[in-house]
């Protein structure tokens, strides 16, 4: 097993519905490590350069429109396959098809307000945490 890093988000409509508290205490007793931390507001110019792989996608404007209506709570998490161990307590991308107990069944209403948001492979991972947060806000 590799001790990894992952990159995730609590989207603008879980950090609204006052659910930041759960989703913390979520990951932190799955045993996974939160070493980066901190709350902010993406600017449209900050989701296209993130999300660059979705930019002309049909969804791609309610996504935007969406990543910014509010502050959303960002994140690098540490441990053992971090990746699937973060990808696992989200859930599917789509909460009606995500599993009882997920992250997304428990908070996302919609395929596009899914309520978290988490690396999907090592390289995403790399590309998300550093674009975010430097080597002194991961510790
Ligand atoms: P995931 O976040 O599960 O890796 P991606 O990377 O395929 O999913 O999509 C990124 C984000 O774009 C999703 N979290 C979701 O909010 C949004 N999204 C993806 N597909 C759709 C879609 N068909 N309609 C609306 N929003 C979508």
């Amino acid at each position: 097993m590799a001790l990894e890093r992952t990159f995730a988000i609590v989207k603008p409509d879980a950090v609204k519905d006052g659910h930041v508290g759960e989703i913390l205490t979520t990951i932190e007793q799955s045993g996974l490590k939160i070493v980066g931390l901190k709350r902010t507001r993406l600017t449209a110019a900050l989701c296209k350069g993130f999300y660059h792989e979705h930019v002309g996608k049909g969804f791609y404007a309610d996504l935007e429109a969406f990543m910014t209506e509010g502050p959303v709570v960002l994140m690098v998490l540490e441990g053992e396959n971090a990746i699937l161990r973060w990808r696992d307590l989200m859930g599917a991308t789509d909460p009606a098809k995500a599993t009882e107990g997920t992250l997304r069944k428990r908070f996302g209403t919609s395929i596009g307000r899914n309520a978290t948001h988490g690396s999907d492979k090592p390289e995403s991972a790399a590309f998300e945490v550093s674009y975010f947060f430097n080597a002194f806000e991961q510790v």
